[in-house]
């Protein structure tokens, strides 16, 4: 039996009962009506208050949910401790009718204040309207996800939250199907979480929209989309963003039926409340229960103030769409509604509008009065230093007080202007002993503002994996001798049966075991649910990884080659790699992006662009192991720890012979620290991954000519050589030599920079120190086209002899 849809339970509830019954059951529903409308009154007027604050000055930029409170107000009535909000900047009125964000903290966000107890989104580090609920502690323990509303840190790319939705919905899949997780009932309640997904109508162009709702459909998770199709984005219409000018009519082959995959689709008017609050209960019910991915097209959504602060609409919407937006505002009609079901008389709701305007004035001046407190602070003290020192300083004096009483006199100072000021004195008293305290006080505001902003690219506690200790690798005297693939396949088999947080994807990844056959006979063993193969969309299989991360699980998310993390970059890049730092590390993701590279054949499959990977992922590890026990030890490393990682297998390094140790899940190796693969003591070649091969072959022939070279594998990329065993190299030997196979300029300039740079090591060189990479164009095809490409060791050879000649 369909239960009865949201309004009609309250009219049917006080059909069948007594008088006072009735009267009880009408006064609820009309309370909860009145309540939505006092949420979206607030939120209106925060939106209107808020321009005004930027176009004042008091705020850089601000982009707000004005048309959309209705939707909002509908939407949060559905979403329960437990769920998942993947969204966009858009979503104000859901979070003040969630109860996760206040008013207050809008416009402390507003003003970038980077307070954490002020901002606790982003302390600052985000635009507006970019929220986020703590998901880890400050020890980086998991909170009590599945009791709390969680809202997953936004970003500000169109479409960059899709990809990560369909991870945070895929892991209630997980929680509900996975037997091994079942006790783990702080994180998930038998997977009936949801995860909501906002988005633009103008943002569903993007391919990251197409590839979230294909892979949703197929793998049928909990994920809502509700797209609010306010018809433009930014400036331009639906009708060059959207075939047909409508996202759920184009989507209607994603409806499922009877014995299909795919989406439940409803189409809903924004402006609409009981018809939103009727589609969205029975969506998210379905979402919840049978986890059947749902669109909700909320269409006729109005954008009374336009996109953002930056520009006004009335550019390019004409008068008909403007006065079509004033008639439609969710605001009027939602008015209308109450009055016209006699919910409300004019005078209750006027209360109402007045009593939420000067909550907003209220919330508003006291988030001002916070931020600027302590920069007033800083002021003062700046001042009362300057003037100790004028008082010591008369031929300085005039100035030093001019430039404090300039600093005293600004409206609305910034601690840059504190910043700047004491600096300038420090120059004009310099030599003075009175100018001690000003550099005293410029040194701990510098450290005070490093803290505010230069923090938790990564984790910084207990469990960063920089502080797993090393543990080395053992073996019996007897130790097998196994191709490489096989040494990962008997690890991931001991992992799988010792860790059940661990799952693993990606293209091929689980019928075969993927195309390397690591995880070879693995589905077999631990299940579908746990290594699985998915479709060819590395975006998604990226969001998938980060998805599941945020919600505690750890996944191993394949990337079959490394010249295709392209195509998932976006989601790394964008939303991976800054997440711990934009919400000051309430959430983390510790995905291993698991992939392999270096060198194999031809364009396609020998690409090494680590420099790429070095510009893009700050705020990620980046491992590239020489063979595959290296590469076990870094996977033990980093499921230890709560950053995420990108690791590069050696593509060609799979039938390789290694030896097996005996300690497989138990060795570690440690992030950011060089091996010395062959001492020297005349040249030192520091190099990675599969490269190292080919420097050992050159340096096989170097040392029958008597030239003695020390081999060092850095190991991982980020971190780089972090107690500085390069350099202690090179104090012995004198020449540095940077191989690799990137494209010049790439990651070998990025090593040498390191080196030289942070290390010092320009003062220890005897000669010029060199790079040997690839050519700038991509490997050709073949045997010859690898050798003609890539560095190799005769060339390696050449130059080293060079070196020693001069
Ligand atoms: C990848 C990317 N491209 C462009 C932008 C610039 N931009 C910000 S909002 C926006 C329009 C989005 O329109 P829509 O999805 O309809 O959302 P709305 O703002 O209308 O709610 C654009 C183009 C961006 N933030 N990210
Ligand atoms: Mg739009």
């Amino acid at each position: 039996m369909q239960p009865t849809p949201y309004f009609c339970r309250m009219e049917k509830s006080f059909e069948a009962g007594t008088a006072s019954l009735e009267q009880l059951s009408f006064e609820t529903f009309r309370q909860e009506v009145l309540h939505d409308y006092r949420w979206v009154c607030l939120s209106r007027e925060t939106s209107l208050i808020s321009r005004k604050e930027v176009l004042t000055g008091k705020a850089k930029f601000g982009i707000f949910g004005d048309g959309k409170e209705v939707a909002q107000v509908a939407m949060a009535k559905f979403f329960q401790p437990g769920d998942f909000r993947s969204g966009y900047y858009r979503d104000q009125t859901f979070m003040f009718a969630s109860g996760l964000a206040t008013v207050e903290q809008f416009f402390a966000q507003l003003y970038a204040d980077p307070d954490e107890t002020h901002d606790p989104f982003s302390a600052g580090r985000q635009m507006n309207s970019h929220f986020a609920t703590p998901f880890v502690d400050k020890n980086g323990e998991w909170v009590d996800l599945a009791y709390r509303k969680n809202i997953s840190s936004d970003i500000s790319t169109t479409g960059g939250q899709m990809a990560r939705g369909l991870g945070l919905a895929l892991a209630s899949k997980c929680f509900r199907e996975i037997a091994q997780l079942q006790p783990f009932t702080n994180l998930s309640n038998n997977g009936n979480e949801v995860c909501f997904c906002t988005i633009g109508d103008a943002s569903t162009s993007e391919g990251q929209f197409w590839e979230t709702v294909n892979a949703a459909g197929v793998q049928q998770v909990p994920l809502a989309v509700f797209v609010w199709d306010d018809g433009y984005g930014i400036s331009v219409p639906k009708k060059y963003q959207t075939t047909k000018g409508s996202i759920s009519e184009l989507m209607a082959g994603f409806q499922k039926e009877e014995g299909t995959n795919g989406f439940n689709i409803y189409r809903v008017k924004g402006w609409d409340y009981a018809g939103m609050c009727e589609a969205f209960e029975e969506g998210i019910r379905l979402a919840r229960e049978e986890h059947t991915p749902v669109l909700f097209h909320v269409e006729e959504i109005t954008q009374p103030q336009g996109h953002s602060t930056s520009g006004s609409h009335e550019r390019y919407k004409d008068k008909e769409r403007l006065q079509w937006e004033r008639e439609w505002d969710g605001l009027v009609k939602m008015r209308e509604w109450i009055l016209a079901n006699n919910l409300a008389d004019e005078d209750e709701l006027l209360q109402v509008e007045k009593e939420t305007k000067e909550a907003v004035r209220e919330s508003k001046n006291t988030a001002w009065n916070n931020f600027l407190g302590p920069i007033k602070q800083q002021v003062a003290r700046t001042a009362e230093l300057m003037e100790q020192v004028a008082a010591s300083m008369p031929q300085a004096a005039a100035q030093l007080r001019q430039l404090a009483g300039k600093l005293q006199g600004m409206k609305d100072p910034m601690r840059r202007d504190v910043m700047t000021t004491l600096h300038t004195a420090i120059s004009i008293s310099e030599g003075n002993d009175a100018a001690y305290w000003l550099r005293d006080y410029f040194n701990d505001l510098k450290k005070e503002n490093e803290a505010l902003y230069n923090t938790h690219l990564y984790h910084e506690g207990p469990r960063s994996p920089l502080k797993v200790a090393a543990a080395k690798a053992s073996f019996d005297a007897d130790a097998p001798v196994l191709n490489g693939y096989e040494i990962l396949n008997r690890y991931f088999d001991q992992l799988f049966a010792a860790h059940p947080k661990v799952v693993a994807f990606g293209e091929d990844v689980g019928n075969i075991g993927d195309v390397n056959q690591g995880f070879a006979g693995l589905q077999a063993k631990y299940g579908e649910e746990r290594i699985f193969d998915t479709g060819i969309r590395e975006l998604t299989i990226m969001g998938q990884g980060a998805g599941l991360a945020m919600r505690g699980l750890r996944p191993i998310a394949e990337i079959q080659y490394l010249d295709y993390l392209l195509y998932g970059l976006q989601e790394l890049c964008d939303d991976v790699a800054t997440l711990h730092y934009r919400c000051k590390g309430q959430q983390s993701a510790p995905m291993i992006v698991r992939t392999r590279g270096h060198r194999l054949e031809g364009i396609w499959h020998s690409g090494s662009p680590m420099a790429m990977l070095l510009g893009a992922l700050r705020g990620m590890h980046l491992c590239v192991p020489r063979n595959m026990v290296q590469a076990v030890g870094m996977y033990n490393t980093l499921l230890e720890g709560n950053d995420p990682a990108v690791v590069i297998e050696c593509l060609n390094g799979y039938r390789l012979k290694e030896k097996l140790p005996n300690n497989l899940l138990h060795f570690r190796v440690p992030l950011g620290v060089p091996e010395v693969v062959h001492a020297g003591t005349d040249i030192t070649i520091v190099t990675y991954g599969s490269t190292l091969r080919v420097v050992q072959e050159a340096v096989e022939r170097l040392e029958k000519r008597g030239i003695s070279c020390e081999i060092v594998d850095v190991q991982t990329l980020m971190p780089f050589d972090i107690h500085h065993k390069i350099l202690d190299s090179l104090k012995k030997t004198n020449r540095i030599i940077f191989v690799d196979e990137d494209v010049p300029g790439g990651a070998a300039a990025y090593m040498f920079q390191q080196v030289m740079e942070l290390q010092g090591g320009y003062r220890w060189l005897d000669v010029a120190p060199r790079t040997i990479t690839a050519k700038a164009h991509r490997p050709a095809y073949g045997s010859d086209g690898d050798y003609f490409s890539k560095p190799n060791a005769e060339e390696i050879e050449d130059v080293i002899r060079q070196m020693m000649a001069e």
